[in-house]
């Protein structure tokens, strides 16, 4: 059975075209900085929203118009997998990501649960074999069942620590199953709403033990995906753990993780962390842990996951210059972590939705290319430090000076001149390059 009729394999069609369904700027075998395109943005559909999403909201019901919608249970999850490739497929996206909960139903018992998984995974085996595509990651939903309601890894309840830990082993069979190159923790519930009933230390403790679990098991399997940390401040608890990349990154050094995982970094928690993006990926890049992008965007209005599909090309460029600067996106991907609006529930939204954010982020490795290439913000910034390369700051920055020796110079030097930052004028300029690439 087809789920997408009247929809063809989308093409590259060029700036000119008009067709909604044609691709502006992604042309996948198109060399940029030396590799082609497919190679460096290496696209995922996120499955949960583009496949299991239904259109809910705290206020409403399923809005999506789906040609699976008459399914149900088992037989709903296997016609999912079935639209998916062929989404995915007529995309040309190379890669997809899942939770386990997203494939398949929870049964009963945990039995149950795991044969459900079962019967889905190798249908999506199945699938993966007579198609080219391929799972970027899969991770574990430790977080709708009422069973997580104090957390999986974190939680008050050793029972529900056990769960959790059967189902990270699970995950983790699964992802040696079907190839994963990447496996995700997003601390779903691992957090916490107030303090008086909380022992920080303790939760922390259990979450570090779970993770050195993780790694045992997966060398044990030999399943050699890189692990990776999804951060997020708020949302579903009001602290979560795993606030930002420095949070996160503190935490993996303070417990001797920190060389078993990297970061996969979500535009929109960036921002509800209030950072911006190209922050929380400098900070990772800086500690050579940039691992994954979950591409979407927020709404600065709202103070919640909105995870729309990314269209600001500003962002873009500014993300796609970290992950150039950060010699590609290794192992990880752009994963479309993003939903189509509500209003948006015609099968042919999520199309021009995967199209949108996919022209969106190929613009922004174009023009950070070209940015790079011209060496224009490196040349901003070597002038700006400039002061650093020679005399008192060359002893600084190497580790000469003292609070002696610099009190000696500042003594003598007098008056101290400071130079314009240009901020609006560096704006201007990539601006220029945003309209003309
Ligand atoms: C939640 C979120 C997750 C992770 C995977 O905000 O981003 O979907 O990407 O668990
Ligand atoms: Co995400």
């Amino acid at each position: 059975m087809t789920y997408f009729d009247g929809i063809e394999n989308i093409q590259f069609e060029g700036r000119g075209s008009k067709n909604p369904l044609a691709f502006k700027h992604y042309n996948p075998s198109e060399i940029i900085a030396g590799k082609t395109m497919e190679e460096h943005l290496r696209f995922a559909v996120s499955y949960w929203h583009t496949l299991t999403g239904e259109g809910t909201d705290p206020f409403g019901a399923q809005t999506n118009i789906r040609a699976w919608d008459h399914f149900s249970g088992l037989d709903l999850a296997k016609a999912r997998v079935e639209a998916a490739f062929e989404l995915i497929t007529k995309l040309n996206i190379p890669y997809f990501c899942f939770h386990d909960r997203d494939i398949a139903p929870e049964g009963a018992t945990l039995q149950e649960t795991n044969k459900n998984l079962d019967t889905i995974v190798d249908l999506i085996k199945q699938n993966m074999r007579t198609s080219s595509v391929k799972l970027l990651w899969n991770t574990q939903n430790m977080f709708s069942n009422p069973r997580f309601v104090h957390g999986a890894g974190t939680t008050c309840n050793a029972d529900v620590y056990a769960y959790s830990a059967a189902q990270v082993k699970k995950g983790l069979e699964v992802g040696k199953e079907l190839g994963a190159e990447n496996y995700v923790f997003w601390g779903g519930r691992e957090g916490y709403e107030t303090l008086l009933n909380t022992d920080m230390k303790l939760e922390l403790d259990n979450l570090a033990k779970l993770y050195w679990m993780a790694i045992d098991y997966a060398k044990e399997i030999d399943f050699d995906a890189q692990f990776l940390i999804e951060p997020k401040p708020k949302e579903p608890t009001k602290h979560q753990y795993d606030f930002d990349a420095a949070t996160t990154i503190a935490f993996l050094q303070n417990y001797g993780l920190k060389e078993h995982f990297k970061l996969n970094l979500e535009a929109n928690h960036a921002t509800l962390a209030g950072h911006t993006f190209e922050h929380e990926l400098r900070v990772a890049r800086m500690h050579g842990m940039l691992g994954s992008l979950d591409a979407n965007q927020g709404d600065l209005l709202l103070g919640w996951d909105t995870d729309e599909f990314p269209t600001d090309l500003y962002s873009t460029v500014l993300a796609m210059y970290e992950v150039l600067q950060n010699g590609g996106i290794g192992k990880g991907g752009v994963n479309f972590d993003a939903k189509v609006r509500r209003a948006s529930f015609d099968p042919e939204d999520l199309f021009y939705a995967h199209i949108a954010g996919m022209d969106c982020y190929s613009k922004g490795l174009k023009v950070a290319a070209k940015l790079l290439e011209d060496r224009v913000l490196e040349n901003i910034i070597d002038n700006r430090y400039r002061s650093f390369k020679e005399g008192i700051g060359a002893e600084i920055v190497s580790g000469k000076a003292t609070l002696r020796s610099l009190e000696q110079y500042a003594l003598q030097n007098n008056p101290i001149r400071n130079e314009s930052g240009r901020h609006e004028l560096i704006k201007s300029i990539v601006n220029e390059y945003l309209l003309s690439e």
